[in-house]
C-alpha cells in the first residue's frame, strides 16, 4: 500500500489527531511537515494547491485529498479500519459516534482554541477564560456523567472519538485541560488513560 502523505507543521497542531489514528490502525503513512514563518504561519506556497485555506492537517491518499481534522478521522476509521475504532454503519452507537466526532471540533475545540488565540490583552485573557469556564460547565453535564460510569466516550470501548477529545483536550500541561478535567477524577483518569496508548506516545500527540 502507498503511504499515506500527511501534511502539518507539527507533531503538536491538529495534524496530531490523525498520526494518532493512523498509528491505532497501522497504516503506513509519511510526515510532510510543512515550512512556517516565525510567527507559525504555513510560508509553503505550493500547499495552497492541497488545501486552498492553507490550513493543516491534510492528507493525500492515492486520489484523495482531504483536509478537516474531523473529516480525515471519520474517512480513514472507515475506510481502513471499519468497526474497529468506529460502530459500523448499522450499530445503534453509529449516531452517538458522529454526535462526537462533530462535537469534538465544532463545540470543544472551537472554544478550546481561543485559549491559544484569543489571548491578546488582560481583558481579553479574561473574557476569553470566562467564556470557556462556561461553555466547560455546560459540557460537564454532560462529560461528568458520562465518564464516571464508563471508560470511554462510547460504551462499546476505545474510539476515534476519544482520539479526538483528548487530543483536544489535551495533558496536564494544556489549557483546555485546566477547564475541562482538572479537579473532575474521572475526566483525568479519563485523559490519563489515553496518554497511556501505545499509538498516541508514537505520534507524540501529549509531546515528545
Ligand atoms: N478545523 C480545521 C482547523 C485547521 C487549523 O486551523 N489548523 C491550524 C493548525 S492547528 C493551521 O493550519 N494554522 C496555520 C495558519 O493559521 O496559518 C481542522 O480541524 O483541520
Amino acid at each position: 500500500m502507498t503511504k499515506i502523505k500527511l501534511y502539518s507543521m507539527a507533531y503538536q497542531d491538529r495534524s496530531d489527531r490523525v498520526r494518532w489514528l493512523m498509528e491505532e490502525i497501522g497504516l503506513p503513512y509519511e510526515n510532510i511537515f510543512l515550512s512556517t514563518t516565525p510567527d507559525y504561519k504555513i510560508s509553503d506556497s505550493d500547499y495552497k494547491l492541497i488545501n486552498p485555506m492553507n490550513r493543516v492537517p491534510a492528507i493525500v491518499d492515492g486520489t484523495t485529498t482531504l483536509y478537516e481534522s474531523g473529516a480525515i478521522c471519520l474517512y480513514l476509521a472507515d475506510k481502513y479500519a471499519y468497526g474497529k475504532f468506529s460502530p459500523v454503519l448499522d450499530s445503534p452507537h453509529r449516531a452517538q459516534y458522529l454526535k462526537w466526532m462533530v462535537s469534538s471540533v465544532g463545540t470543544y475545540e472551537a472554544v478550546i482554541a481561543r485559549l491559544f488565540t484569543h489571548m491578546k490583552t488582560d481583558l481579553e485573557k479574561f473574557q476569553t477564560r470566562e467564556y470557556a469556564a462556561h461553555q466547560a460547565s455546560i459540557w460537564k453535564k454532560e462529560l461528568l456523567p458520562l465518564l464516571s460510569n464508563q471508560e470511554y466516550i462510547l460504551p462499546t470501548g476505545f474510539s476515534v472519538c476519544d482520539i479526538m477529545m483528548a487530543a483536544i483536550i489535551g495533558n496536564h500541561e494544556a489549557p483546555g485541560y485546566e477547564f475541562v478535567a482538572k479537579g473532575h477524577p474521572a475526566i483525568e483518569a479519563y485523559i490519563d488513560r489515553l496518554t497511556k496508548r501505545e499509538a498516541a506516545k508514537r505520534a507524540k500527540v501529549f509531546g515528545e
